[in-house]
């Protein structure tokens, strides 16, 4: 039977706390899937160090974000959750793809162009391999499926491009992976600047975003401050960029679709309307802290999941790498 469900595989930087754009955009859907697939969900630790970061604290981090896949409703019995530098083929595999990418495409990457922008002081060459580590992540797993947020859809046509280069010289190697978007919420925007999209590493702006560890009267007081529009029709439009990241929001946290929101807020004003898209947030959000404290307390749970998770990845990553390996004719051991 199980061998016959298709794979999935996803990552998230522990760069800090996942806001409600990681939620709505990715994690949502990981815990979707994970009954109907084979599921594989990283934290990609060794991608955040493209950026500085504390020792102390990426270490903490990291294991706070395995602390929120299981608190989220990930079933570590079910997926494979598990630290990305804890399994040594992500880097060899990486390695080989680099041979297998060219500098243009890698070039074109807007995430690059955008974080070299950010962080011009340190643009170092893991920030341009980036997207050649990502590939690697997925191609190890022979992933079908990869549920990412918007912004990840151009990394993810490179990952495609690199595995079809890689089958056309060695032969059917690997699965060709396909992008899964969710149909609402693929790109939440900032409250404050809804022109820009919702990123962790954006924290210049505290009300800018949710982070699913928030208070409850810290969620109402950003949602309340969210930036909206003229006029005081609830509608979507792009004219409207505050009033439609609410609505998108409230339709993906509540499941209602957006024209039947629309009906439900019509002539109530922005303020009613703020009030009740914190409310669904709220919601939905208090089971997961709740758990989230209960893992917390459990350190002995924790460390068992890292322990044997990380075994079952290794085991399926080593088979994928030693049949890449014999392919581009490393010596046998
Ligand atoms: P950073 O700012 O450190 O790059 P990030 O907030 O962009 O972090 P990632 O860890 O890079 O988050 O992304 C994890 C997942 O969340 C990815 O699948 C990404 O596409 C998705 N995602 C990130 N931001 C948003 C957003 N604003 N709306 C929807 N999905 C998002
Ligand atoms: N690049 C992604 C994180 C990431 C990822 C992956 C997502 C690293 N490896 C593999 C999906 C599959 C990001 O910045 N959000």
């Amino acid at each position: 039977m199980e061998a016959e469900k298709k794979a999935i595989f996803s990552g998230m930087q522990p760069t800090g706390m996942p806001h409600l754009g990681n939620y709505l955009g990715a994690l949502k859907n990981w815990v979707a899937l994970q009954d109907e697939y084979r599921c594989v969900y990283c934290i990609v630790d060794m991608h955040s160090l493209t950026v500085r970061q504390d020792p102390a604290v990426l270490r903490r981090r990291s294991r706070e974000l395995l602390q929120m896949y299981i608190a989220m409703g990930l079933d570590p019995e079910k997926a494979i959750i598990y630290f990305q530098s804890h399994v040594s083929g992500h880097a060899e595999l990486a390695w080989i793809l680099n041979c297998f990418t060219y500098m243009g495409e890698l070039g074109r990457m807007t995430q690059f162009k955008e974080k070299s922008q950010k962080n011009s002081d340190n643009i170092n060459a893991g920030l341009f391999t980036y997207p050649v580590l990502m590939a690697a992540d997925i191609l190890l797993y022979n992933a079908d499926l990869v549920p990412i947020g918007d912004d990840q859809r151009q990394h993810m046509e490179l990952c495609r491009n690199i595995a079809l280069r890689f089958n056309n010289i060695y032969g059917d190697v690997f699965t060709v992976p396909e992008p899964y978007l969710p149909k609402i919420g693929a790109r939440i925007m900032g409250l404050a600047e809804p022109e820009r999209k919702m990123s962790k590493s954006d924290g210049a702006n505290e009300n800018n975003l949710i982070y699913l560890l928030d208070k409850p009267e810290l969620i109402m007081k950003k949602f309340k401050s969210a930036v909206t529009d003229s006029g005081n029709e609830v509608k979507y439009s792009s004219d409207k960029p505050g009033i439609s990241n609410l609505l998108v929001i409230y339709s993906a946290a509540t499941g209602v679709d957006i024209s039947q929101a629309e009906n439900e807020f019509e002539g109530k004003g922005y303020g009613f309307f703020k009030q009740a898209v914190g409310e669904a947030v709220i919601e939905f959000i208090k089971p997961i802290q709740r758990r989230f404290e209960e893992l917390n307390k459990d350190k002995d749970y924790v460390d068992a999941i890292i322990r044997a998770n990380g075994e079952k990845a290794n085991a399926i990553a080593s088979r994928v790498l030693r049949k890449v390996k014999k392919k581009v004719g490393f010596p046998a051991v």
